[in-house]
Order: structure tokens, then C-alpha cells, then sequence
């Protein structure tokens, strides 16, 4: 088990629990995100409520993935999960042109909750590999990241299935998690 993700995380190891959320609509490429970290057994359950939520726990670090968009009625249970987030991992699908609408409002919403409020914002512009992919600057206008005051963001091209771009972004979060 390992590899280059864990010995990135290695550096946040320490009596401190780190927990990050990896967000986006369906289909953007966050379950296999989650795989390609290979820092340990995803495990999936479904809360009473009904929605499924993917965890990995890594040491002191803790990974939790849902799907956004839709089932609006649901969304008040995501509260006991986004308690103490240190970072939300956005991840975007750069094909998708015609639900970056959507991206952009549930990544609103999500930013407005309050206990997000001190939480980093990582971005993942993913499908990278794809013919006709927008680019980060095309992501982070049509998000509206550049409007966001008083919180700590980056954005990165990712390819999770070819496993591109995954790197530079991890470290940067664990730089972002260590002056945080
Ligand atoms: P989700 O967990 O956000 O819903 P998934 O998304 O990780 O299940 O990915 C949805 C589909 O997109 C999968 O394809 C997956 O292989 C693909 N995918 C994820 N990341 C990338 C990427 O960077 N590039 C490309 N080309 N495809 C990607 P399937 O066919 O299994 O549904
Ligand atoms: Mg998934």
C-alpha cells in the first residue's frame, strides 16, 4: 500500500486529524480519485437518509466522498459530516460544460455553511486527457473562485484516470494543511 501519496501524507502525520471532503456532481471522477490515493480500504456506506458516502482513512487523515446535485431534501444530514473539514477537494468534470452551472451553484452552497468556513478549497479541473476539456482559468471563471474572499483555494488539472496532475495537488495540500 503506498506510493507517492503516502509518503505525502506521512508529513501530516501527528496527533492533529485532518478531514477532507471530496465534492462534486456525479460522474466527475471522485471515487476514482479516492482509489488512485491508494492510502487504504474504501469502505461504503449509506446513512439511513440514503446517500452513499465513500470513506478512507489514512493514520490521522480522513477521506470522505459523496455526490452533489439533486435530492435536495437529504441535504441538511450532510451537516454531521462536514463538521471539522480541513479541506473540501472540488472536483470538476471539464467535459461537462452543460452542468458547470450546477457545479458552480453546489459549490456556492457548500461554501456558505458554516462550518466550512475555515476549510481550504482544492479544485480538481479533471478529464484533463479528454478532447475539448475546459482549462483551469475556464473552471475557475465559470465557478467564480477568483470572488471567493477570505478562503485559502487552488486549482489544478487533474487526469484521475491516467493519474496526472494528482501529485502537485496533494502536495500542495499538505502544505496548505501544515501552515493552515
Ligand atoms: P464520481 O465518483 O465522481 O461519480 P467516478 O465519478 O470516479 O465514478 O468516474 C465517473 C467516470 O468518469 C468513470 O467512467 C471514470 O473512469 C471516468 N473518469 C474519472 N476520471 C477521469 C479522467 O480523468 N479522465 C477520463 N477520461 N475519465 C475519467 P466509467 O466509464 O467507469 O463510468
Ligand atoms: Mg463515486
Amino acid at each position: 500500500m503506498g506510493g507517492v501519496f503516502s509518503r505525502l501524507f506521512e508529513a501530516l502525520w501527528g496527533p492533529k486529524e485532518y478531514r477532507i471532503l471530496i465534492l462534486g456532481l456525479d460522474g466527475a471522477g471522485k471515487t476514482t480519485i479516492l482509489y488512485r490515493l491508494q492510502v487504504g480500504e474504501v469502505v461504503t456506506t449509506i446513512p439511513t437518509i440514503g446517500f452513499n458516502v465513500e470513506s478512507v482513512t489514512y493514520k490521522n487523515l480522513k477521506f470522505q466522498v459523496w455526490d452533489l446535485g439533486g435530492q435536495t431534501s437529504i441535504r441538511p444530514y450532510w451537516r454531521c459530516y462536514y463538521a471539522n473539514t480541513d479541506c473540501v477537494i472540488y472536483v470538476v468534470d471539464c467535459v461537462d460544460r452543460e452542468r458547470l452551472g450546477i457545479a458552480k451553484s453546489e459549490l456556492v452552497a457548500m461554501l456558505e455553511e458554516e462550518e466550512l468556513k475555515s476549510s481550504l478549497l482544492l479544485v480538481f479541473a479533471n478529464k484533463q486527457d479528454m478532447d475539448g476539456a475546459m482549462s483551469p482559468a475556464e473552471v475557475s471563471a465559470a465557478l467564480g473562485l477568483s470572488a471567493l474572499k477570505s478562503r485559502t483555494w487552488q486549482i489544478f488539472k487533474t487526469s484521475a484516470l491516467k493519474g496526472e496532475g494528482l501529485d502537485e495537488a496533494m502536495e500542495w495540500l499538505v502544505n496548505a494543511l501544515k501552515t493552515k
